[in-house]
């Protein structure tokens, strides 16, 4: 098969208290837009977009997710499957900072350890700011995270983020593919391994034909997009909104 028709997909889950600004980072990222107003979330959504990082299309698929306590139940099965997760929290906002250890914890529980980084959202408000810069430099590096500073709203460092994330799964992806070179898997086209939710190479595969193939159990949200990238084309804003 030619490298051109193998494509690369990213489920990234977008974590974190209400009101920090996922949404609105996932639409910024996406859509190219800013909006002042603030409506939750309910349950999950979903926005995608292709970019090339290191010669290699990839679709990055944005999961946003509900930051209210009460739509725990319904989203943290749609952490499942992903390969990256953006834990976000607010320079305004004490608890979001307080709270992020946990949405680590919650995410690990159901995809084990993926690519994750710690994004300090708003910090156009950096005047009001509730977290000292220490504190959040000190959280990064007890978890052993990157750290961004980001604003939506100024849109700072919103790229920087997911293009940061895709270049670590890509790192992943190829050593896990040299790995894979030494003891090839037989009758399988997936990296994969058999354990399905606590080892992380489970959620790095190539697809083939456009098809994302995964071995999760029944109650895993599988991504099928609908088209296979051609090479030359790219479509920088595409969304797909879907549930609920
Ligand atoms: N000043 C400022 N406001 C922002 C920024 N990012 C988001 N907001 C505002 O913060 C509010 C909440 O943003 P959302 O993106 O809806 O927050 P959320 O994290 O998705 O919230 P839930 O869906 O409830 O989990 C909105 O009024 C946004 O306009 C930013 O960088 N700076
Ligand atoms: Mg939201």
């Amino acid at each position: 098969m030619r490298e051109e028709e193998v494509e690369i997909a990213i489920k990234v889950v977008v974590v974190g208290n209400g009101a920090v600004g996922k949404s609105s980072m996932i639409q910024r990222y996406c859509k190219g837009i800013f909006t002042k107003d603030y409506k939750k979330t309910i349950g999950v959504d979903f926005l995608e977009r292709q970019i090339e990082v290191n010669n290699e299309e990839v679709r990055l698929m944005l999961w946003d997710t509900a930051g209210q306590e009460e739509f725990d139940a319904i989203t943290k099965a749609y952490y499942r499957g992903a390969q990256a997760c953006v834990l976000a929290f607010s320079v305004v906002d004490r608890d979001s900072f307080e709270a992020i250890e946990s949405w680590k914890r919650k995410v690990e529980a159901e995809v084990g350890e993926i690519s994750m980084v710690i994004v300090q959202n708003k910090i156009d408000m950096i005047d009001e700011a509730l977290i000292q810069p220490e504190e959040a430099e000190a959280l990064a590096k007890k978890l052993r995270l990157r750290f961004y500073n980001t604003s939506v709203k100024e849109n700072i460092n919103v790229d920087e983020v997911f293009r940061y994330l895709t270049e670590k799964y890509l790192e992943k992806l190829n050593s896990d593919e040299e790995e894979e070179h030494i003891s090839p898997q037989i009758g399988s086209d997936l990296i994969n391994s058999e354990s399905p939710h606590l080892n992380p190479k489970e959620n790095h595969y190539r697809h083939k034909n456009g098809k994302h193939r995964n071995k999760n159990d029944d109650s895993t949200i599988t991504l099928q997009p609908n088209k296979r990238r051609t090479k030359g084309r790219k479509n920088m804003f595409t969304s797909r909104c879907s549930l609920l």
